[in-house]
């Protein structure tokens, strides 16, 4: 009853404009960024293609329609816990096993942008989240964290996001110390402005890609390439995001969505 009384108020809510939906999703298309990954590290991803099928012509008198060659770990997109080999034993580990529970959840978003504008290779520790707690509240378990960096704002050029240099790349993450301390407040994941969850110095870690490693390792999730992260509060959001359920996938490109009740 309570809870039917609260999406009652919800509806009433969105329908007044006091909750705002907010879009943290860029647009998929042949210029989105994609990693680059050296090749001691292997294979790379392609980038967004859309192959046209007809176009109100002799393919489709009447209609238009494509299909698309894409990478699972294309624009903003959602990393399961099978994505890396240290989740590849977790139970419901694919996008089409995860519960659909876990696709509507709050959002913690910690501000970086300062940080990052001076240090592009500024790493989130877990000291600062210590600290980010102690003025907005505890990060509470099934919750996301989310690092606003302000980064998303290079998205439209593939040179400026990656940001790499001869030493590799200069993007902004999580550290070691604040992934493990993410995991002991029981996040459902971490998400960032990015084109991966990680620092782009992150390969020097150990272990190499903590984000990926430890939190797909425990089960988690992650987000990568979210943008408008700055036009979220601090706590007080929701995030509505979902994988394609693509048979035993290991990310997928979403439409991530913030609930954000107006202030
Ligand atoms: C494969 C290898 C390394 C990384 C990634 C993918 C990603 O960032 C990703 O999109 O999951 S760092
Ligand atoms: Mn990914």
């Amino acid at each position: 009853m309570q809870a039917q009384a609260l999406l009652a108020n919800f509806a009433s809510a969105l329908a007044a404009g006091d909750i705002t939906v907010v879009d943290l999703t860029a647009t998929l298309g042949p210029d989105t960024p994609v990693l680059y990954l050296p090749p001691q590290f292997g294979k790379n991803t392609p980038s967004f293609k859309m192959h046209e099928i007809s176009n109100y012509d002799a393919n489709g008198p009447w209609w238009a329609w494509g299909w698309m060659e894409l990478g699972e770990h294309t624009g903003t997109h959602f990393d399961a816990p099978s994505h890396w080999i240290s989740g590849k034993d977790q139970p419901n580990n694919t996008t089409d096993t995860i519960s659909a529970q876990t696709f509507v959840a709050p959002a913690n978003v910690i501000d970086v942008s300062q940080e990052v504008a001076a240090n592009p290779d500024y790493l989130l520790t877990a000291d600062h989240v210590r600290a980010w707690e102690a003025e907005h509240g505890a990060i509470e378990p099934g919750s996301w964290v989310l690092m606003r960096s302000d980064w998303y704002h290079r998205n439209t050029s593939t040179e400026a996001f990656l940001n790499s240099d001869e030493n590799g790349p200069h993007t902004p993450g999580p550290s070691v110390d604040c992934v493990q301390y993410l995991l002991t407040k029981g996040v459902i994941g971490f998400g960032n402005e990015c084109v991966g969850t990680d620092a782009g110095s992150a390969a020097t870690f150990d272990p190499p890609f903590p984000a990926h490693a430890l939190i797909l390792g425990q089960g988690g999730y992650g987000l990568a390439s979210l943008v408008n992260l700055d036009k979220l509060p601090p706590k007080g959001a929701m995030v509505v995001v979902a994988p394609l359920k693509i048979l035993n996938g290991t990310g997928s490109p979403v439409r991530a969505l913030a609930l954000v009740p107006k202030s």
